[in-house]
């Protein structure tokens, strides 16, 4: 359109070079008539003629002698003269000399909008009214410098607005200049111009209808049959979705549905996605100022969950008697590792495998044969270096793998050095190693040992990961009996299995975490505390602390991880965020959001300054954790040896108190794919897009914060998928166009 204008104004100034062509000849007719004039006045008296210019108009009139009867033209006044008289100017829209004057063509000057009609009328023009699908004022007025001052405006009307198109209803009308064009039917509805555009019905992606909310997506199963499932900040059974403010997978309202999902919120604006509820008051512990309905409120409670009025608290620890898992002895941890009830300093079996601690050779991992290979004193079960003899069992850089046979030479980058990598040369960092036999799925022809390989002929197998040498498949349907509905026969069905085909991966769980300080010398804060609920699908952080990490130990290779971030409260504005791809404590990837720009209050061993948005780093660090590492952390930027800043929100805004946050990251180490999208509420409020890294191939997830208490990740969900995401293909191309 821009193209048309350009090209319809040129059109206009060369019309107005044309007619200033014209008023040029003109001028020098007008020029040869005076000279033709003076020659004639040397014959007839050539003063009378002078004196008649006095008014710069030459008269022809010098013949005749008076006013009456009047020589002038109609309207223009006449005055005697000694020697004759004088007419005035032509009234305007004419041109001449008084005597005789000419109606002006205002028109030439194309005072009109283009493709209008230009009326010159007696004593000026006027211009037809704007041509269909355009409005303006009218034009109408006299003289050539008016017509060429003035120009009639033509503004195109938008009959897409208000309705005044004749497209059908829901379908697409564009604007044009003038004009307007209808298109196809909008999406979600189907027909065309002709039969009109009425609502299609949804479909899955297999094409079966969707019945899902309207708030809900479609999912495919692997079998083939579909599943709803209530989008980011909605929650409900996915065919009924109510809001969920707080993002916890509980709607705001009680839902007309009887599934748990359907169930009120007990704490509509504090996550808590396992909604417990010590005192069965119908409010959630989360936000329930006395949780155990003992009358004691929570901040003065050293039972928080269980009601003690008396609090009593015989070892003076931070928990009273009636839930101290250690009554007699100070244990402000409350570990308890077997899970009996009894915690870890008053258990005389830890770990519950039946040797007494003092004799157990494994005091946390339970080992009933006690094997010690390398006969430090530390079984094969827990020794971090099972072959060398290492008592102390030092792991500097908390990858659990010990000092002395640390080599951490990695040749594909997928965390696990080659002397430990059952395929130390394909990117696989899960190991899985369904048949343990030492090499890995990723690079083992037949991963169930049942002498089918598994694509090889006479593979493919039916089942690639359990055993089947007869292929049985009695519904033929290319799946074997033994994994039908189970693949990799985990006892968790395919449907929920968040890793269908990794038999040692079925829910998400950070129940078991490794704890890594990051500032493990600073006394800058002290470390964090964390918190699993939920079934290990929950992780709160109470501490105002230095950094520090809680990891699972599950390792990924491709993977989709989300979760809820909230900060339950108004003080400080810190760091938190998830890490992912840990492989040791100097290698992993982290996003990381602060809420205030702050510089660090540690000035050594460099100027750190936090900005306040989004961030994903690279942390490949050479010295690991201490102060340079903290204070690259904190800083918003590369620092060398230490982190790279992969990418920052642009919006650069703070996280907000009290507020939840969703988050959703696909990483596909194979490839190096990173992306990560943010939503505030259900609306998307930030997206890294496709960002490519390869340092690290692959590794463990977990939570992360820095000096920031009451965190809470709730909603944890991971998934294994090493599926590239359709708009890697589109990016790679893309980015290799550019490179050339
Ligand atoms: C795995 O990732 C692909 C690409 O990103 C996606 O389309 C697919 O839905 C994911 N699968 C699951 C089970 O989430
Ligand atoms: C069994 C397993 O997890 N295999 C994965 C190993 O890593 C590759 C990518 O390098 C994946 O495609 C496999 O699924």
């Amino acid at each position: 359109d821009g193209g048309q204008q350009i090209a319809s104004q040129i059109v206009e100034t060369n019309q107005l070079l044309t007619e200033m062509k014209q008023l040029l000849k003109q001028q020098l007719k007008e020029m040869t008539f005076l000279k033709n004039a003076v020659m004639e006045c040397e014959a007839c008296g050539f003063t009378s003629w002078k004196s008649s210019l006095k008014n710069g108009i030459p008269s022809t009139g010098i013949k005749a002698k008076s006013c009456i009867p009047n020589p002038c033209f109609p309207g223009v006044p006449c005055t005697e003269m000694e020697d004759g008289f004088k007419c005035g100017p032509c009234p305007s829209g004419f041109t001449g000399n008084g005597t005789h004057c000419s109606d002006i063509d205002e028109c030439a000057m194309n005072p009109c909008f283009p493709g209008v009609r230009c009326i010159n009328t007696v004593s000026g023009f006027r211009c037809d009214s704007c041509p269909p699908g355009y409005t303006g004022p009218q034009l109408e007025g006299s003289g050539l410098s008016f017509a060429r001052l003035n120009r009639q405006m033509c503004t195109d009307v938008n009959e897409c607005w208000n309705g005044r198109s004749d497209c059908v209803p829901n379908s697409v009308c564009m604007n044009t200049q003038g004009s307007y064009r209808c298109g196809p039917c909008k999406s979600g509805f189907i027909g065309d111009q002709t039969v009109g555009c009425r609502t299609a019905e949804r479909t899955c992606q297999n094409g079966e209808p969707n019945r899902c909310d309207i708030n809900a997506e479609c999912i495919v199963e692997r079998d083939g049959t579909t599943s709803c499932m209530c989008g980011i900040g909605w929650a409900g059974n996915g065919f009924i979705c109510g809001k969920d403010t707080d993002i916890d997978g509980f709607p705001d309202e009680q839902l007309r549905c009887s599934e748990r999902t359907c169930q009120k919120d007990n704490c509509e604006t504090v996550p808590n996605s396992g909604q417990e509820d010590a005192d069965g008051d119908g409010v959630g512990d989360a936000c329930d100022e006395d949780a155990d309905g003992d009358s004691i409120l929570n901040i003065e409670d050293n039972c928080v969950l269980t009601p003690n009025v008396n609090q009593r608290n015989s070892d003076q620890d931070n928990y009273g008697d009636a839930c101290d898992n250690c009554r007699y002895i100070l244990n402000n941890d409350q570990g308890d590792i077997d899970q009996d009830g009894k915690g870890d300093k008053c258990d005389e079996d830890m770990d519950g495998d039946g040797i007494r601690n003092t004799l157990d050779n494994c005091e946390r991992v339970p080992n009933l044969d006690q094997k010690d290979t390398d006969r430090d004193g530390v079984g094969d079960a827990c020794d971090s270096c099972p072959r060398i003899s290492n008592p102390d069992q030092l792991d500097m850089d908390s990858d659990l793998v010990g000092d002395p046979c640390d080599t951490n030479q990695d040749s594909d980058g997928d965390g696990h050095q080659d002397t430990r990598d059952n395929c130390p040369t394909v990117i696989n960092s899960s190991q899985l190693d369904t048949d343990q036999d030492g090499i890995g799925d990723e690079c083992d022809d037949d991963d169930d040992n049942d002498g089918i390989p598994d694509v090889k002929p006479p593979g493919p197998d039916n089942c690639r990961l359990v055993a089947n040498p007869g292929q049985e498949d009695s519904d033929a349907d290319g799946i074997g009996n033994v994994c039908e509905g189970d693949f990799d026969k985990d006892l968790v069905i395919d449907k929920i299995d968040v890793c269908p085909e990794n038999a040692e991966i079925t829910l998400t769980d950070f129940r078991a975490y490794q704890t890594v300080v990051l500032d493990p010398e600073g006394d800058a804060q002290i470390d964090p505390n964390w918190v699993v609920l939920n079934q290990g699908m929950e992780i709160v952080q109470t501490m105002n602390s230095d950094p520090g990490l809680a990891v699972g130990y599950t390792a990924f290779n491709g993977v989709d991880f989300e979760g809820t971030f909230h900060v339950n409260t108004a003080t400080d504005d810190d760091y938190a965020g998830f890490i992912f791809g840990y492989q040791d404590s100097s290698s992993f990837y982290v996003v990381m959001w602060k809420q205030m720009e702050q510089t660090y209050w540690q000035a050594n061993p460099f100027r750190a300054v936090a900005e306040p948005g989004i961030q994903l780093k690279a942390v490949k660090s050479r010295t690991g954790p201490g102060e340079h590492l903290r204070n690259s952390l904190w800083h918003t930027g590369d620092t060398s040896d230490q982190v790279k800043l992969l990418w920052k929100d642009p919006r650069n805004v703070g996280w907000k108190d009290k507020t939840s946050y969703r988050w959703f990251l696909q990483h596909r180490p194979q490839v190096g794919y990173i992306r990560a999208r943010f939503y505030e509420g259900s609306v998307l409020v930030a997206d890294t897009g496709i960002i490519i890294d390869t340092t690290m191939r692959g590794g463990r997830l977990g939570v992360f914060c820095f000096s920031q208490e009451n965190i809470i990740w709730a909603n944890l969900r991971y998934r294994c998928n090493d599926t590239i995401p359709e708009d890697y293909e589109t990016f790679r191309t893309q980015f290799l166009q550019f490179q050339l």
